[in-house]
């Protein structure tokens, strides 16, 4: 029997329960590598994921799903069982990329639109035999005033590709995380990002609507309103959230069942912390939570640094901010418990 799309949607947001990003592609992980002096082989992939796959501790108490890219959603853990089952035993649910990446928009410089819409029908179809049941799609909007980016065109034509997706996600039977990420790298103030973040939203529901997508069986996963990296300010945890929650009251309908942030690159506690300050400052009509790729993932790599001795540290490394993650969702974190990793 087909699940819901609604029940598999609420399981992915279960309270005190987010999303591990585990999908970055060959190039990012590649990055993420380099950083602990770890070459990046299919086999050492391997050997990472399946680490955090068996971190029983963080899968089973905080992991709702886990976002795969194609390599890892076909791989074997070193004993020949599939890094999917793996997935499925702790009670967690196998999700997938399933866009091609961000490409450079023609016409429009420094601008990008997200590609990947051709022959997703039959991606879809052969990633749910492998077990996906959600699906992920990032759009990249990247901020520059002064080369006036992002242009309207940008945001509508990835809203548009969003749509589509989406749509085609649940024709096969799986819930679409939509990703409209405005990035968090320009010179912009929190302001500008909230402007930004609330003009992609508006469309991204726009284009939603217009293509039929059923929002209690989406997931939204977006960045967080706050002042670009390199504008030298910083906002507090009350600040972000109040500057978030308003762009979302004002677009975000209250069928969808659930929110899902992207980190973004803020650091492991800015991105605990603003997520908690958000769950506090509740009734809100969605669950909040996250989704987060190097904000759980900095920690349990720095610990491994490619060794087998250390793979129980980097286990610990992970069910230490994923149980931090899992109390920002509810708005029970506080700085103190920090210490307890
Ligand atoms: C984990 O990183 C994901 C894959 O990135 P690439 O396709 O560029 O390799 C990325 O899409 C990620 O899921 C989101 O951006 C959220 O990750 P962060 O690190 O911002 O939480």
């Amino acid at each position: 029997m087909t699940e819901r799309l609604e029940d598999i949607a609420l399981a992915m947001v279960a309270d005190g329960k987010g999303i591990l990003a585990a999908d970055e592609s060959s190039g990012t992980i590649k990055k993420r590598f380099d950083a602990i002096k770890v070459e990046s082989t299919e086999e050492s992939r391997r050997d990472y994921r399946e680490l955090m796959f068996r971190a029983d501790d963080a899968m089973k108490n905080h992991i709702s799903g886990v976002i795969l890219y194609d390599e890892t959603i076909r791989q074997k853990a070193a004993d020949g069982t599939p890094l999917v089952d793996i997935i499925k035993a702790a009670g967690a649910i196998p999700g997938i990329k399933v866009d091609a990446g961000a490409k450079p928009l023609a016409g429009f410089p420094g601008d990008t639109i997200t590609e990947g819409l051709d022959g997703l029908r039959e991606r879809l179809a052969e990633y749910y035999k492998l077990g996906a049941r959600f699906a992920k799609w990032r759009a990249v909007i990247d901020i520059n005033e002064e080369e006036n980016v992002p242009s309207a065109t940008a945001i509508d034509a990835n809203c548009h590709a969003l749509a589509r997706y989406a749509a085609l996600c649940q024709e096969a039977g799986i819930v679409p995380i939509v990703e409209p990420e405005v990035l968090m790298d320009g010179a912009h103030d929190i302001d500008t990002c909230y402007e930004v973040t609330k003009v992609t939203l508006l469309q991204l529901f726009s284009e939603l609507y217009a293509a039929d997508v059923n929002l209690a069986g989406t997931i939204l996963k977006p960045n967080m309103v706050i002042p670009g990296k390199k504008s030298g300010t910083k906002a507090s945890p009350e600040q972000v959230a109040e500057m978030t929650l308003k762009v979302f009251r004002e677009t975000v309908p209250a069928a969808i069942p659930g929110i899902a942030f992207l980190s973004g690159g803020q650091s492991d506690e800015e991105a605990t912390a603003n997520l908690n300050a958000m769950n506090a400052a509740g009734p809100l009509p969605w669950k909040l939570t996250f989704s987060y790729g190097r904000a759980l993932q900095a920690a349990p790599q720095k610990a491994w640094a490619g060794k087998k001795d250390n793979v129980t540290a980097a286990q610990k490394a992970f069910a230490h901010r994923a149980r931090m993650n899992g109390l920002a969702a509810q708005g029970k974190w506080s700085p103190d418990l920090e210490k307890q990793g």
